[in-house]
């Protein structure tokens, strides 16, 4: 199996520009999905705009991103809605609309995977001490760019957003060395894992805070049959810790693994939608990592949502075969091109790579991905290469 990969394929080999949008066949294709999402965001948009404007006012007090929370537009508030403005544009006035609109959604693709300083998710090999696999993470606040020229506040295990991925085995002994240079007391807590108690991470009930400036250890033999997609975060304050990065991918490599986990490209989703607004591995669109594959080859994608809202992820062009939810085996495998991931969950599925092109992958909730500016947040792509 191989390890995940790091895609920057889009950027090297044969390609002409920097964008997988840019290829001229994949690029009709996904012009031809998108015309009709505008399409039907048009006719939605006329009868919704009263709700959108709620909802957003609503997200707005209660501290939840809307998408004014993002630094993509530069848009002019309208004077009145888009129903009534368009009906009462002239052609030229709406050619020009159409015009000044698509030019931030073209924007936006041919940027994409546009660079940002720091990246998440990335593995951390462990110092094996006397057979431990021991892991040492350090909370502490610093800067974090989701999207070009965005630098938000955030709270992060070793400088990433989310923190490293930590990937084990059935039956390993691990040793985790938490170090907190945060103003608040923490813990970690182990989403996912069938530990004792007292390794569990719950202030007060299974252990006291780890307090600023002070280290604590957790130490676990990882239990046979918990394989799986699992995660490590912040069980202290969590709405803001979490929120604000103190995240991270636990993986159980089972001992046996079942024929179809035999994957080439091993791919961890984590969406978050917290303070840093709506985002994929802690980036957002046009800033998120395109998953890259070759014609025929089989991708694990696992979803986990650390975020407070369901996050319906949506791929174009091909299928998801659910295998695993919460680490768990699925009574059968079974199909879908949509997949609910609720807070707390973790979905693996299996995407056969048939379809040649640059596929868009992105959440369903609509103002989590697209506004009028152009697509932003929660979106990215599936890359399958001739
Ligand atoms: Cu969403």
């Amino acid at each position: 199996m191989a390890e995940q990969t790091s895609p920057r394929a889009p950027l090297t080999g044969e390609r002409e520009t920097t964008s997988p949008f840019g290829a001229a066949a994949t690029r009709r294709s996904f012009l031809r999905s998108t015309a009709v999402t505008a399409l039907a965001a048009g006719v939605l948009g006329a009868c919704k705009q009263g709700d959108a404007q709620s909802a957003r006012t609503a997200a707005g007090k209660s501290g939840t991103p809307s998408d004014s929370d993002h630094s993509g537009g530069s848009m002019a508030p309208h004077p009145v809605t888009p129903a009534a403005a368009a009906a009462a544009m002239t052609p030229e006035q709406a050619r020009a609309n159409a015009d000044r609109m698509d030019a931030m959604h073209e924007k936006g693709v041919k940027a994409f995977p546009a660079k940002t300083a720091g990246k998440g998710n990335q593995r951390l090999d462990p110092r094996v001490q006397n057979g431990v696999k021991v892991f040492e993470i350090t909370a502490k606040p610093m800067k974090w760019e989701t999207e070009p020229g965005k630098f938000v506040d955030a709270w992060a295990y070793n400088e990433q957003v989310p923190g490293p991925q930590i990937r084990v085995r059935e039956g390993d002994r691990v040793r985790m060395i938490v170090k907190n240079e945060l103003n608040e007391s923490t813990a970690v807590h182990f989403h996912g894992l069938e530990l004792p108690i007292e390794q569990d991470g719950v202030p007060f009930i299974t252990q006291p805070p780890i307090k600023p400036g002070e280290s604590y250890t957790y130490e676990f033999t990882v239990p046979e049959g918990n394989a799986g997609s699992h995660m490590y975060h912040s069980h202290l304050n969590a709405a803001k810790q979490v929120g604000l990065g103190l995240l991270g991918a636990f993986i159980v490599e089972p001992r046996r693994p079942r024929k179809i986990e035999k994957v080439d490209v091993d791919y961890v989703m984590i969406l978050n939608d917290g303070m840093h607004g709506y985002t994929l591995n802690g980036k957002g669109f046009p800033a998120t990592e395109p998953i890259v594959a070759k014609l025929g080859q089989k991708v694990r994608i696992r979803f986990m949502n650390e975020g407070m809202m369901i996050h319906p992820m949506h791929l174009h062009g091909m299928h998801m075969t659910v295998i695993d939810k919460d680490g768990w085996a699925q009574p059968a495998p079974w199909r879908c091109d949509t997949l609910n991931i609720a807070p707390g969950e973790r979905w693996d599925v299996i995407v056969n790579c048939t379809n040649p092109g640059t596929w868009a992958f992105h959440c369903h909730v609509l103002p989590h991905a697209e506004a009028e500016h152009g697509m932003f947040g929660m979106v990215t792509a599936l890359v399958v290469q001739k």
